[in-house]
């Protein structure tokens, strides 16, 4: 099977993210951006809020993309062949809106551990500087966590506006995606995302995380789906795939996921944001 070549993982392993991968067409892109409108019209408060979150488990569509098994193969390549989805978030932003995402470290308030993890960030639509695509601050990963100033700044897409503050912006470098590629990301690696200035909307859809199953959740509980090899370590609950589009029972896993989820993202924090 094609996983990352050599001098992808190398590029992995030097600066904290590989990209592009392609994974689907533009046209398969496409088809995930209008399953998401479609939930948005006819569901219109379920991916507001905290609802960006587990969106893979109401949607069959969603779901299938989290087990593509090109994305797969490259995962398996840094985190190995056991591996489980355990989360996944929409960030969109909507053009003429404030959205951003200050520079951060994913692995700060996750509570993941150890780190045999990685993000897969897969454009929807394009992603470029004019509509804000990521930013990465290539080699930051090899340092520590860093002190996070938790500013809950509005249109900060962060549920604690949490800012790793001084990173030179010129030595970051632009995600630019098509839509339909994906790049993966390392969890300490310093990245952020500025405004979309463009007349369109931005939307990346992130497997937040694939998981070793070596992986513990240790602020609180997660809800994992196996997307490859076994889970040894049974630490999370296992949950099944959706069967159709808004199956009450899938919601209501979800409802509790998302529940759990604020558990997770906000102990010690002063203030709630609505994610
Ligand atoms: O979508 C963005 O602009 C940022 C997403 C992000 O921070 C992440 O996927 O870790």
């Amino acid at each position: 099977m094609p996983k990352l070549s050599s001098n992808q993982l190398q590029e992995y392993n030097d600066n904290g993210y590989v990209a592009p991968i392609e994974v689907l067409t533009k046209d398969q892109a496409f088809e995930i951006r209008k399953e998401i409108e479609n939930i948005e019209t006819k569901w219109p408060n379920e991916l507001k809020g905290a609802g960006r979150n587990y969106v893979h488990m109401i949607s069959p569509i969603l779901d299938e993309v989290c087990h593509n098994s090109k994305m797969l193969d490259a995962v398996e390549s840094i985190i190995g062949k056991n591996i489980l989805i355990c989360g996944t978030t929409l960030f969109i932003k909507n053009p003429h809106e404030k959205g951003f995402v200050s520079f951060h470290q994913d692995a700060t308030y996750i509570g993941l551990e150890p780190h045999n993890w990685v993000t897969a960030w897969l454009a929807i639509t394009d992603a470029n500087k004019e509509n804000g695509c990521m930013r990465m601050w290539s080699g930051s990963h090899k340092d520590n966590i860093r002190h996070h100033e938790q500013k809950y700044d509005e249109g900060n897409l962060l549920t604690r506006g949490q800012t790793v503050e001084n990173v030179p912006l010129d030595e970051t470098i632009p995600l630019i995606l098509k839509a339909g590629q994906m790049s993966l990301h390392h969890p300490t690696i310093v990245h952020g995302s500025g405004l979309n200035k463009s007349n369109d909307r931005r939307i990346g859809f992130v497997v937040q995380s694939y998981i070793g199953s070596n992986v513990d959740q240790v602020l609180g509980k997660m809800y994992v789906q196996q997307a490859r090899g076994d889970d040894n370590f049974k630490y999370h609950q296992h949950t099944k795939r959706p069967s159709n589009l808004m199956n009450l029972d899938d919601i209501k896993i979800r409802k509790k996921a998302n529940k759990d989820l604020q558990k997770i993202f906000y102990p010690g924090s002063t203030k709630k944001n609505s994610f």
